[in-house]
């Protein structure tokens, strides 16, 4: 597979995102973005902004704006935002493109030709308060399934239970908050995906590659039979793709929308196309990712997704695949990994963007650059648990991982270098026992890194990387260039070169981490990155006569002051 195709969760237009939405899915997805491109596969890595359904219009009214107005804003302000990350998106596109209203159309009309769309006269809730329906976010209550007394009428966020507004106990409108609520008939759309249960188990069984997290929730799902329900996938609102048949009106659906969970994953694909019209790029140039009809066969598909997304991803979505695969000739990819997260807490709590409570992306850049976030958010991945962020962790991790030991390195060899040699690659001597040691050590780690990047083991992929840049540092410390230099000045030299060109290695090997100090690394020594496919010779790299540039500071330290600073700043709400 020599192609790879990376998509994120999109997140939803409501607000600017917290750490623990960023390290769910976008981080991450990043991380393995960048290597892929690395290693020298051609990627492409896809987000958006998911801008249908109520949690857009309930925040577009809360704003006073009308919604399309609101959304074109807060789209821009994400956007800002995840290049301020380094978020390294091919196309960061929003679900409410013509791309994706003419996508989502296409795939509804084929899944009504394979059967999988019933028309059904059902009972909604109406709120008499209101003067309207209540979909979804619009209304909340206690979930049936673990008593969750605030899970909204499409999902419980505590158990990750795909709910029916019917289904709730107690239920409120979250417009008014009345519970002057009645049940009545309109009629709607259903996806059968019920009907795929033997086909998603199939595929599902297949996937035992997959983290536990996404399949344990799939098959609990797929084997409790509530779990696998035919879903609504229209909705009373205004604001969203309008309900057609590919080109063609449907009849008795007029005034209606689709669901926003309908249209959003469809977005995953319409955001290839959005990014070849923005390119100049021709249809072909997008299906070529997404139709193994168009020449797709040879790219690979993972996806990344917080837990609460994976019942999305792994049943409905894939219904609307395989259904629309099932007739015609156009066959559309099916993921073929998807890495799920758990959830970080903040300090002893739950990161919660209704209440405004953590650290939220805007203002984490306000108080230090990307990669400090990054390196915590990426080593503290909540990858087989949930994971807690607290301000004394992220002080350890930028002191000690960044300042102490990747910085600290890069600032004395350079530093040492200037002093003794100039700002010139040192020439004399060769590389002997020691040097040769550190290769057989760090060819194992090298290697050991570039598997666990390959698995999306991001927790081990990041110990691992600071285990090397330690590497550099007792081999320095051991190797001793400033007694050296005094009786031997070419053993010195070897030992400098070897450094500097450590210092290189490990701008490549750091750049998925942390993109801006590696290229600070990188423009200093005035190199091009290639991957250490063969340690010993990336060692060798750097020759004498090369000249280099002393880079200023990489990382801070934060002191104890700042820390108790930003945590009292940031433990109430926003
Ligand atoms: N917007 C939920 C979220 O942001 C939802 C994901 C859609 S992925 C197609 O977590
Ligand atoms: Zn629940």
């Amino acid at each position: 597979m020599d192609r790879i195709l990376v998509t994120s969760a999109i997140p939803y237009i409501n607000g600017i995102k917290h750490l623990g939405n960023l390290v769910g899915s976008q981080l991450p997805a990043d991380l393995f973005a960048r290597f892929q491109r690395a290693r020298g596969r051609e990627v492409l890595f896809l987000c958006a902004t998911d801008e249908h359904g109520t949690p857009a219009e309930l925040a577009a009214a809360k704003a006073g704006k009308p919604v399309a107005e609101y959304c074109a804003e807060m789209w821009q302000v994400q956007k800002d935002l995840s290049d301020g990350f380094g978020l390294s998106f091919d196309m960061f596109g929003r679900s409410s493109s013509s791309q994706n209203r003419a996508l989502t159309q296409y795939f509804a009309g084929r899944l009504f030709e394979a059967g999988l769309i019933e028309e059904r006269s059902e009972t909604q809730i109406y709120s008499k308060a209101d003067g309207r329906f209540l979909p979804d976010r619009y209304i909340e209550g206690t979930c049936p399934n673990c008593g969750y007394d605030r899970a909204r009428g499409d999902q419980c966020e505590n158990c990750t239970k795909q709910l029916d507004p019917t289904d709730l106990i107690d239920a409120r409108s979250a417009i008014s908050g009345s519970t002057d609520l009645e049940p009545r008939e309109t009629k709607h759309l259903y996806l059968l995906q019920s009907r795929m249960r033997d086909d998603l188990r199939d595929w599902i069984t297949g996937k035992t590659d997959w983290p536990i997290l996404t399949t344990s929730i799939a098959r609990k799902w797929l084997d409790d039979g509530e779990g696998l329900r035919d879903r609504g996938i229209t909705r009373d609102l205004d604001w969203g793709v309008p309900v057609r048949r590919g080109d063609a009106d449907w009849p008795g659906m007029e005034g209606k929308v689709f669901y926003v969970w309908f249209d959003a994953p469809i977005e995953y694909i319409a955001a290839a196309h959005e990014w070849a019209d923005a390119n100049g790029l021709s249809e072909a140039d997008w299906q070529r990712w997404w139709r193994t009809d168009a020449g797709a066969d040879d790219v690979r598909y993972v996806q990344f997704m917080g837990k609460d997304n994976v019942p999305f991803h792994t049943l409905s979505f894939p219904t609307t695949i395989m259904g629309t695969n099932s007739v015609g000739a156009e066959q559309w990819k099916l993921v073929d990994y998807i890495k799920s997260f758990n959830y970080l807490n903040y300090a002893g709590g739950q990161f919660s963007t209704s209440l405004g409570r953590g650290v939220f992306m805007d203002q984490a850049l306000e108080i230090l650059p990307a990669d400090y976030w990054r390196w915590w958010l990426l080593r503290n991945a909540p990858e087989t648990s949930d994971a807690e962020f607290t301000w004394e962790s992220f002080q350890a991790a930028s002191n000690r991982d960044l300042a102490d030991v990747l910085g600290n390195f890069v600032s004395r060899v350079t530093k040492f270098c200037r002093s003794k040699f100039g700002e010139t690659v040192p020439a004399g001597g060769t590389y002997g026992e020691a040097e040769d040691a550190v290769i057989a050590d760090l060819e194992i780690r090298v290697a050991a890194y570039t598997a666990h990047m390959e698995a999306i083991e991001v927790r081990k992929a990041a110990s691992e990387l600071r285990a090397i840049w330690v590497v550099g540092n007792e081999y320095l410390q051991s190797a001793a260039p400033w007694s050296v230099i005094k009786e031997d000045e070419d053993r010195a030299a070897a030992i400098i070169r070897f450094s500097l060109n450590l210092v290189r290695l490990y701008a490549v090997l750091s750049a998925p981490f942390v993109p801006n100090a590696a290229q600070k690394m990188l423009d200093a020594m005035d190199c091009p990155a290639d991957w250490p496919d063969d340690v010993r010779q990336a060692l060798s790299h750097l020759d004498g006569g090369h000249a280099f540039e002393v880079p200023e500071n990489l990382f801070g330290k934060i002191t104890d002051e700042e820390r108790d600073d930003f945590a009292a700043r940031f433990s109430g709400t926003r």
